[in-house]
């Protein structure tokens, strides 16, 4: 049964609405990133750190899927082997477009996590300096976001996912972020199809044995079907 893999990035998302990261008039033109996207930044103001992430939490909370994220649910639907969907992206557009085999790997808006425990639980739509944890009461809440420097998720389930795949895409990802920027060179290696679905080349480009260019919601769902 042939198995697909799909890494998503900020660019599947784009045409809901949500900003992606390195465009022109991205999030990181907006913000530093080691000012609110590493765990040194939210030590030094942690204020600044929630509100960017509480201002895309509301965002991602109101964002509808867009075809994209449509035609990858219904190829999770139809397709007779196995789907698989490693998304960078901390939206949850593609459990709301009906994909169930979803892998964070950095992490969920909806998400909040104990600096000081670990223990996770569903983030509310405002969080603040001080937030306690529910478990063991320390003010160390912050969003379960992973971080630059920080170990993404599920790790261990990807790499070996990429060694299984018949078919690997990346969608809407510049190929600027490790280590999901070396997963269409570990997934041709391993004898996967690679292919590459974004508004343009990206760095990473040479990875793929085939690339689809355009905007997230017409290309992919010709590439579906
Ligand atoms: C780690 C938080 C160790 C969530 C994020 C030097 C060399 C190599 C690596 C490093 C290095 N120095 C440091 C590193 C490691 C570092 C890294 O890669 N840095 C980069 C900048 C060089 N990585 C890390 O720290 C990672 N951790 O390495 O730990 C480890 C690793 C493995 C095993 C054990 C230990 C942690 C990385 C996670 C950081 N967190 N964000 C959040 O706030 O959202 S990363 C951030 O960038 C987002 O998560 C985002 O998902 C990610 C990637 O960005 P993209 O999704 O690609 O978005 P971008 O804007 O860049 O591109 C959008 C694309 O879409 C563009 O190509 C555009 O053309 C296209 N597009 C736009 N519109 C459309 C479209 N396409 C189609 N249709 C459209 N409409």
């Amino acid at each position: 049964m042939e198995k697909i893999v799909i890494l998503t990035g900020a660019g599947i998302s784009a045409e809901s609405g949500l900003g992606t990261f390195r465009d022109e008039g991205g999030l990181w033109a907006q913000h530093a990133i080691e000012d609110v996207a590493t765990p040194e930044g939210f030590a030094r103001d942690p204020a600044l750190v929630h509100r960017f992430y509480n201002t895309r939490r509301a965002q991602a909370a109101e964002a509808v899927p867009n075809p994209a994220h449509a035609a990858l649910a219904r190829l999770e639907a139809q397709h007779s082997g196995e789907v698989w969907i490693v998304t960078q992206n901390v939206d949850g557009l593609h459990e709301k477009a009906g994909n169930s085999n979803v892998l964070h790997m950095h992490g969920a808006l909806d998400g909040a996590l104990c600096a000081a425990c670990d223990h996770r639980w569903p983030a509310p739509l405002v969080m603040a300096p001080g937030d306690s944890c529910p478990s063991c009461a320390a003010p160390a809440a912050r969003p379960d976001i992973v971080w630059f420097g920080e170990v993404p998720y599920h790790m261990e389930r990807i790499w070996q996912l990429l060694d299984e795949a018949d078919l690997f895409a990346a969608i809407g990802t510049s190929g600027q972020v490790y280590p999901a920027a070396a997963f269409g060179q570990h997934a041709g290696r391993a004898g996967a199809h690679t292919v590459e679905l974004n508004m343009e080349a990206s760095v990473n480009a040479r990875d793929f044995s085939e690339a689809r260019h355009g905007p997230a919601s017409v290309i992919v769902p010709e590439w579906v079907k």
